[in-house]
């Protein structure tokens, strides 16, 4: 980490600002990836608007390079299943009525499966060598992965948070983290839902009863935190 990082900084977060230190913070990137996020992967075979999660990505990528400039520890989850999908529970793969189910074929690969163009994450906001990519077959980030041992090994306790969809993976996996004792600052604008409503209610749900699950911010306070330790342009 470069020695201009000063150890802590305050975010102006709902329900109240947070002090941060940067050594313990790390960047959270929910399921930035191309079958929720282009068409013809999973998020459109479930009859979804999938242009509506594109707002969270400039968002994102704004975090990703100042967390770069800076040395934070960043971390990419990735949902999806094994080939053979021994990891994805029939009640999952049943479910609904979709166009294509997980692990049939489509446009980008077969839907929802490790190592398929689909799975992988947008080029905007790919991940670059070193950083942490954490595979998921669930919901939540820390269920079947070893992300709690990972964050554990680097003495992370705060977790800036930022993906997609606000009320399904990163609710769950805000929820996942609060238990286990994180304290998550859920960054609005690189947050997105297809659903608006559902957006703005999952939100509120983390920042309601003074901090029931966390705090909400926005990807501009984040930034303005970290503006002492960023190099000029970065
Ligand atoms: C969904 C996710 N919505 N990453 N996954 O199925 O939110």
């Amino acid at each position: 980490m470069p020695p201009t990082l000063p150890p802590t900084g305050r975010i102006e977060a709902e329900p109240d600002a947070i002090d941060v230190r940067w050594l313990a913070t790390a960047l959270l990137l929910i399921d930035m990836q191309r079958d929720f996020l282009e068409p013809g992967g999973f998020g459109e075979t479930l009859g979804n608007d999938v242009s509506r999660l594109q707002t969270a990505v400039a968002p994102c990528a704004a975090m990703l390079a100042a967390a770069r400039a800076v040395g934070l520890t960043i971390i990419h989850t990735r949902e999806g299943h094994l080939p053979d999908l021994s990891d994805a529970p029939p009640a999952k793969v049943a479910r609904g009525a979709p166009q294509l189910r997980i692990g049939d074929p489509g446009p980008m690969g077969r839907i929802l499966i490790r190592g398929e163009a689909g799975h992988d994450i947008v080029p905007e906001l790919y991940p670059a060598a070193g950083e942490i990519v954490i595979d998921k077959p669930g919901k939540g980030a820390f269920y079947a992965t070893p992300l709690g041992t990972v964050l554990a090994q680097r003495g992370i306790d705060t977790l800036l948070v930022g993906g997609v969809t606000t009320e399904v993976c990163v609710n769950t996996t805000v929820r996942e983290a609060n238990d286990r004792g994180f304290r998550c600052i859920v960054l609005a604008d690189c947050c997105a839902s297809y659903f608006p409503q559902f957006h703005d209610a999952g939100l509120q749900m983390i920042k309601a009863q003074g901090g029931i699950f966390g705090w909400v911010s926005s990807s501009f306070a984040a930034l303005a935190a970290l503006a002492p330790a960023r190099p000029t342009g970065a």
